[in-house]
């Protein structure tokens, strides 16, 4: 039950207009019927459950005809579209949201007040929809929020996932990983389109044929088809003025059961095929350790692509005709390289099944498709093995393999560069043969973004360089953004009114309004509004840490927060070291003066990922042995909390005092997090990486704690062989690492977390210990910055008044302008 973590404030009216009574009547009648006559109860008998779907469905009507304007006979089904090709869409809960944008928040809270029943119940019984793993598919929620208020017409495609991302527990600190179930009492936000399947085929051969006007000719004969099936989510824009629709992919089977097989008395056999085929839809993310688990991914891969292409081919014919005219009407973007298929797969449908010649099917693909790269972490940079791309999707290696000629071919005249070619082709043959997806979806693409100027800078120098050479104008960059009817009006409401109260409306349509409160940073009676806004927002989280962890945390503290997926390169660890290293401060010297800090992290780490779940072990061991110390009682506390997900975020976010994006300069490609901790006055403890250098350019040097490394220097290091030896380390250092090495925090297993230790003192990839000291120095400078109370209210004032540019807004106009060419509002 995740109900605790979504606290909702219920001591502010959020800005609205005065509430039309006519409104909340129509408003109560229609809930009133969908309970009645869609969930089929009463009101005497309807649990919470059914109060939330009849809601929904309530509201849910009053979006369908808004779709139907956005869609229909306004002419915008003529207006270029933006599809957005996504296996992730991290979106959480959907009411909150839609009833924020339809502008119905407190006409439904009224509404639903009449029938004895509290929206801010049923908003925690809404589960949590986890599509998607982090950063990428929080972004592609982001985006499809932004281009619905920003009126470009657009879909999101990907995989209607019956199990999202794993639920978290934790149990003895470790995590332990349970099946997310989110359809399990249905989906009320969505529309199945049975009449909507598209035919996905796999395996099979490739065939030579005999074209009518006598040309040479291929077929793809797959082995199997899968129907591939859509279900509509409409995401409804700012002010409900425009509707888009996600649209989702269900696999089913063609033949739903062997009827003879099942007769004999085989059950589970006459089943078998179907289970096979389904599994496509079934998870997020299967374990990729096993074959099995790979080619799984690579099903789902082409599934969604595959469908999604049809469809929108489909669509254009039914309104253009000619599909010559595709590049003028559409615009794709592959977020990442999951689709990046999409390359081989719209060849194949434009030359197999509508018969273009290569050259002009080329141009369309190459005017068409666009590709967003999100990290340049070599694991994640998809290669899927020759072999079984020759098996699963033949056809397709035929034509990747008649890309990369003709890609290379005009390289290789005259003198060749031998490693040259091999870091120019699609084919990896460095050890076993390789398709590389991102040059795959780079050769293919219109546009390459990278997502923040760093990241995008190294793209260029790093895994795209020679690309880059051949092709110097097709890299650019575009920042990521977070949507701030979200992540701050919807989110935070106390903060959201204060603003609207100092600025008026207009700072809910115009993130660049945020500025206005500059001229207030040093007005100490709006320093104490907005410090009392976190005080509350602090206050609400220490209640759901008290239900989730029966731990007390003073709202008095500062709350100093890294939230993300556990990775090594995001540096949990450095930020558990400086814990300990001021646990052991505070036991040396405890009469001194100390700033009462409460360390909050939360976070999943992959189900197979080793290091990363001893990190979660380890900020556990140390959370319990500093917890329950006397001698630091008042001045540190250290909480895991379960079960990271958008909605604890949405609680956690508005309390943060302190944001901590502390990633090995180089390697966080953007970060979003950060984004939205800064719109909400925390202030960001940060190295040089990903948005953060462009954060500092917006708040000031002078309102963010910068340290470390930089992306060049960490590069110096790695290069040379002079890697920080352990006997440089500080005394600090040593001390916090021997406590653990001693099994200060395991005494049950004192060589518990020996695995960590040997990686620090061996190679330190990720420069935890090279970059300890500065990141010791840097958070005693936020102490410092702490005891002079309108001083760090100035700075977080600062913060949430500078980051307008972080809005999604600006983001999705500037991929609008220079990469899709669609007009926004
Ligand atoms: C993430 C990046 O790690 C993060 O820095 C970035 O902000 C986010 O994408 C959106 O661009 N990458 C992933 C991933 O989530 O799966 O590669």
């Amino acid at each position: 039950d995740d109900r605790s973590s979504s606290v909702v404030p219920k001591d502010i009216v959020t800005a609205a207009l005065p509430i039309d009574e006519s409104a909340v009547l129509v408003l109560r009648n229609a809930i009133l019927a969908k309970l009645t006559y869609a969930v089929g109860t009463t009101p005497a008998h309807a649990k919470d459950r059914d109060w939330f779907v009849a809601t929904a469905l309530a509201v849910r009507d009053r979006i369908v005809d808004r779709w139907a304007s956005s869609h229909g006979a306004d002419g915008q089904a003529g207006r270029k579209h933006v599809y957005y090709l996504s296996l992730e869409f991290l979106i959480g809960r959907l009411l909150s949201d839609t009833l924020h944008n339809l502008r119905l928040t407190e006409p439904v809270r009224e509404a639903l007040a009449g029938l004895g029943v509290d929206l801010d119940e049923l908003r925690s019984i809404e589960p949590d929809a986890a599509l998607g793993n982090g950063g990428l598919g929080r972004l592609a929620a982001c985006f499809m929020e932004s281009m619905a208020s920003l009126e470009v017409p657009a879909y999101g495609y990907g995989i209607r996932y019956e199990h999202g991302l794993f639920r978290q527990i934790i149990l003895d600190g470790r995590q332990y990983e349970q099946p997310e179930d989110w359809l399990c009492q249905g989906n009320p936000w969505e529309f199945e389109r049975s009449d909507v399947i598209h035919p996905v085929g796999f395996g099979g051969t490739s065939e030579e044929v005999q074209a009518p006007d006598g040309s040479r000719a291929f077929v793809w004969i797959p082995a199997e088809t899968v129907q591939a099936v859509a279900y509509d989510t409409p995401i409804v824009g700012w002010r409900g003025r425009h509707v888009n629709a996600l649209r989702l992919w269900s696999a089913r089977a063609t033949e739903c059961l062997l009827l003879d097989a099942f007769n004999m008395g085989d059950h589970v056999g006459a089943l078998a095929s179907r289970t096979r085929v389904e599994a496509i839809s079934r998870v997020l993310y299967p374990g990729d350790t096993t074959d099995a688990g790979r080619e799984l991914r690579l099903r789902q891969e082409f599934f969604f692509t595959s469908a999604s292409l049809q469809d929108l081919l489909a669509r254009h014919i039914r309104l253009h005709g000619d599909l010559a005219t595709l590049p003028d009407y559409a615009a794709l973007q592959l977020n990442d390289t999951h689709p990046a298929i999409a390359v081989a797969e719209l060849m194949r449908l434009l030359i197999d099944e509508h018969r273009f010649h290569w050259e002009d099917a080329w141009a369309i693909t190459t005017k068409t498709l666009n590709y967003t790269n999100h990290t340049l972490l070599p694991e994640a940079l998809e290669r899927w093995p020759v072999s079984l791309l020759e098996r699963v999707l033949p056809r397709h290696l035929q034509i990747i393999y008649q890309i990369n000629w003709l890609h290379l071919e005009p390289l290789t005249r005259g003198e060749i560069d031998v490693d040259l070619v091999k870091s120019l082709s699609v084919i990896d043959e460095s050890g076993g043969r390789y398709v590389r997806m991102g040059h795959l979806a780079f050769i293919g693409a219109n546009k390459v973004n990278g997502v923040s100027a760093l990241h995008t800078q190294l793209m260029r120098q790093t895994v795209f360089r020679d690309l880059h050479a051949v092709y110097p104008t097709r890299i650019v960059n575009k920042t990521n953004g977070i949507t701030f009817r979200r992540w701050l009006h919807q989110a935070n409401p106390r903060l959201s009114a204060l603003l609207v109260d100092e600025l008026g409306e207009e700072v809910l349509d115009q993130p660049d309004a945020l500025l206005g409160l500059e001229k207030l940073a040093d007005d100490q009676a709006f320093q104490n509004l907005f410090r009392k806004q976190r005080a509350a927002a602090k206050a609400d989280l220490a209640k759901v840490v008290a239900e989730l962890l029966g731990e007390t945390i003073s709202p008095d503290a500062l709350f100093d927060v890294q939230i993300k997926r556990i990775h090594e390169y995001k540096r949990q660890l450095l930020n558990i070291l400086e814990a300990i290293a001021l646990y052991s401060a505070i036991r040396a010297e405890p009469e001194r003066h100390w700033v009462p800090r409460v360390k909050i992290l939360a976070g999943k780490a992959a189900a197979s990922y080793h290091q990363a779940k001893l990190i979660i072990k380890l900020a556990n061991d140390v959370a319990k042995v500093i917890n329950s110390d006397p001698l630091v009682a008042g001045r540190l506390k250290v909480v895991f909390l379960p079960n990271y997900n958008v909605s604890l975020a949405e609680a956690i976010v508005p309390a943060a005092d302190l944001s901590e994006q502390i990633s090995t300069a180089g390697m966080e490609a953007s970060g979003t997090g950060n984004m939205k901790l800064a719109l909400n006055g925390a202030l960001t403890i940060g190295t040089l990486d990903g948005a953060n250098v462009e954060i500092r350019e917006c708040v000031g040097a002078e309102n963010i704690f910068i340290f470390g490394l930089t992306a060049q220097e960490v590069e110096a290091r790695r290069r040379s062989t002079a890697h920080q030896e352990p006997d440089a380390w500080s005394a600090r250092l040593r001390g916090a690492l021997e406590l653990i090495r001693v099994g200060t925090f395991s005494p049950d297993e004192p060589h518990r977390f020996d695995p960590l230790l040997h990686a620090l003192a061996v190679d330190d990839l990720f420069m935890v210990t090279a970059d300890f000291d500065a990141y010791w120095a840097a958070q005693r400078q936020v102490d410092d910055l702490w005891q002079s109370p309108s001083a760090w209210w100035r700075a977080s004032i600062l913060n949430t008044a500078r980051v307008a540019w972080f809005s999604s807004d600006r983001t999705i106009r500037e991929y609008a302008e220079e990469i899709w060419r669609v007009p926004v509002q």
